[in-house]
């Protein structure tokens, strides 16, 4: 079991001004900020990042979505992180979420989710190697 786990705070919830208040959520539930940056993914490489859905029929709309404005990457550190954060943000469908989750308060649908969560310690780690390097983990 690691200790990390990778999130996105996703477009739509930075441009609604969320971020802080997602960002508290995160810190209050136990989380420590290992490294974090607001950043614009290219559809390309928002591609890249999500190429395990490539055929997916949502695929290019979530490629589209993910690089229609900045997003913030943040890795994460707690016990059993990859777990009990996915348990944090709820359901991908925010209509099938539980109360108090991160998705249920802010997500707009199943696809402008608020926030990303690695799926598993090896996703974990390739998903926080794809924004920062070593060196920008603190
Ligand atoms: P997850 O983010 O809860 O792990 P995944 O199945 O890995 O969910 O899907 C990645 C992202 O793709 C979701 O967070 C969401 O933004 C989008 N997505 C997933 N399923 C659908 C769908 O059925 N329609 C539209 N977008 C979807
Ligand atoms: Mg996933």
């Amino acid at each position: 079991m690691s200790n990390k786990t990778f999130t996105m705070i996703k477009p739509e919830a930075v441009a609604e001004g969320n971020s802080g208040a997602i960002i508290k959520l995160i810190e209050e539930a136990g989380f420590r900020i290992v490294a974090m940056k607001k950043t614009l993914l290219s559809a390309a490489r928002a591609g890249q990042f999500y190429a395990v859905h490539k055929e997916r029929p949502f695929y290019e709309s979530l490629c589209k979505y993910m690089s229609s404005g900045p997003i913030i990457a943040i890795i994460l550190e707690k016990g059993n992180a990859v777990a009990d954060f996915r348990k944090l943000i709820g359901a991908t469908d925010p209509s099938k979420a539980e109360d108090g989750t991160i998705r249920k308060l802010f997500a707009k649908s199943i696809e402008q989710n608020a926030v990303h969560g690695s799926d598993s310690d090896d996703n974990a780690a390739l998903e926080g190697s794809f924004f920062f390097s070593q060196t920008e983990m603190y």
